[in-house]
């Protein structure tokens, strides 16, 4: 069961297509790998054409980092990472769970559009044996026809590497433009035994605690690069940390005792939410909090090693780092465990779709800078392409909206009327800086909350007669703006999404077999 050959072929998926940059930029210039120029490391210097690395969490809310205000939890490298660079206080997921969220933060697309709407349970790998969550398992590759920002990179001249998490379908295969794949098989499970693709579509068992080996394969990646390519890189390191297990055997004992005596007064504890909500014995919650708190700051730690190889390497000066989670968490929050799925009826509080969005690179954009406007994972696709100056092929079917303006400095001349959308299946919200109105379809129940007097969205104030209208404008901005961007084949309001897994394509493509579980 250590190794496992496939019967079908990898093959990365860049596509040959060219893609213009914009009338304001420089002229498309990819250059081609080279070897050491006189032993020495070539390094990609060009300012417009920066190194990219992005460090993605795992069900990290943004109130476990001590740069958010969090007291307890240990964080110091992100935290420095936020001293250096802008930190965004209302970033928001595209949906309160992985598969879909990430699929959003990869084309830009909003789950109606892309098509995953709950996190992937089977398609992930091909395997006879029932190891996986769902038993036996083929590769199905969810996202199959459509461009990742990656692509367009990887077209423009960028090396594209993936280390960790993928879980988007078909993890054997490279996708997406990635040209070195070294991708976790599963979407989540333990942190010490667990299999990964090493750039060969054959899978490898690995018990090495799963976020030094996800680091170790950054860091080699940093390091061959600049051996042998001068063209700039986008390094994508994705962490299943701090998604459970945060059982002991999990995480090191080290790491572990650094919370063991942490009375973690950082964290709401809440009665159980009616809706299948978390009843954890005070030991329960200890125990998990401690792992939970454990893995974020093993990651931190992983971190900065790969922030100090940038250094050692001579290459921080010229890559911005981009650092945020999938989706938000619940660790008690609302006396819930989880994200979106922590409950059912599916939730949308801000603990589960609001996440931590920092983006770095020292003396090129603005530093120890706090952004409040509100943005969301589908604007990242828009803004990387704009700041480097690339066409953005699509997007114009894509909600999405530049923030580049932010990264440079200047003030963000749009959305003075902001209106932040997640869905996860059939529950949608919308959101500004003052109310949150969630709707269900087509039952709902309900939910309208002013989050300037009620921000812990305690007092549904759907029914108050008083909010009647704002209720009605609410709906309806939701509703045109879903038209505007649903592809109806894959309409997550016509899914019974349960939050249980998705295990098939919806629409067409699916040919009428289920794609969610209930259970
Ligand atoms: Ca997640």
């Amino acid at each position: 069961m250590d190794r496992r050959t496939f019967l079908h072929t990898a093959a990365a998926s860049a596509g040959a297509s060219s893609v213009l940059r914009n009338a304001s930029a420089k002229d498309p210039k990819p250059t081609e790998p080279s070897e050491m120029e006189n032993g020495r490391p070539v390094l990609n210097t060009d300012p417009t054409a920066p190194n990219i690395l992005i460090v993605m969490a795992d069900d990290l809310g943004p109130w476990a980092l001590g740069c958010t205000g969090n007291g307890e939890i240990r964080t110091p490298n992100v935290d420095s990472l936020a001293a250096e660079g802008i930190r965004f206080t209302n970033f928001f997921c595209a949906s309160p769970v992985c598969s879909p969220a990430r699929a959003s933060f990869l084309t830009g697309r909003i789950p109606s559009q892309h098509g995953i709407h709950d996190w992937i349970k089977s398609g992930n790998i091909s395997v006879d044996e029932g190891f996986t969550w769902s038993g036996k398992d083929r590769p199905v590759e969810y996202l199959r026809g459509m461009d990742g920002f990656t692509d367009v990179l990887a077209r423009n001249g960028y090396a594209c590497g993936l280390s960790g998490k993928w879980h988007l379908g078909d993890s054997a295969r490279p996708q997406k433009g990635y040209s070195y794949w070294y991708a976790y098989a599963l979407g989540g499970g333990s942190y010490v035994d667990y299999h990964a693709f090493e750039n060969t579509p054959e899978m490898v068992h690995k018990t090495q605690y799963v976020t030094d080996y996800f680091t170790n394969n950054a860091i080699a990646f940093l390091e061959q690069h600049v051996r042998r390519d001068k063209r700039p890189f986008c390094l994508s390191l994705h962490y299943t940390a701090p998604h459970s297990p945060w059982t002991p055997e999990n995480h090191p004992q080290g790491v572990l005792d650094m919370y063991a005596n942490c009375p973690f007064e950082s964290v709401p504890s809440e009665p159980p939410h009616p809706w299948g909500g978390w009843k954890a014995t005070p030991e329960q919650r200890r125990t998990s909090l401690q792992g939970y708190f454990a893995a974020v700051t093993a990651m931190d730690t992983a971190v900065g090693r790969v922030l100090k190889k940038l250094d050692d390497l001579g290459i921080r000066k010229n890559t911005l780092v981009v650092f945020l989670s999938d989706n938000g968490m619940n660790m008690g929050h609302h006396g819930i465990c989880g994200k979106g799925n922590g409950t059912f009826p599916l939730n949308m509080y801000d603990t589960s779709v609001k996440i931590p969005f920092i983006v770095s690179w020292p003396g090129r954009i603005p530093r120890n800078a706090a952004v409040d406007g509100l943005y969301c994972q589908a604007d990242f696709r828009p803004t990387i392409l704009e700041f480097l100056g690339f066409q953005n092929p699509g997007g114009e079917k894509c909600p999405g909206r530049s923030f580049a303006p932010v990264l440079r400095g200047k003030p963000d001349g749009g959305r003075t009327d902001v209106v932040v959308v997640d869905e996860y299946g059939p529950v949608r919200m919308i959101r500004d800086h003052e109310w949150k109105y969630v709707h269900r379809y087509p039952y709902g129940p309900h939910e309208l909350y002013s989050l300037s007097e009620d921000p812990g969205e305690k007092n549904n104030r759907i029914d108050d007669p008083k909010c009647r209208n704002t209720v009605i404008g609410m709906r309806s901005r939701l509703e045109d703006w879903f038209l505007q961007y649903v592809d109806p084949s894959r309409d997550g309001a016509r899914q019974a999404v349960y939050g249980k897994g998705q295990i098939d394509e919806v629409g067409p493509a699916g040919k009428g077999r289920t794609a969610f579980l209930a259970s």
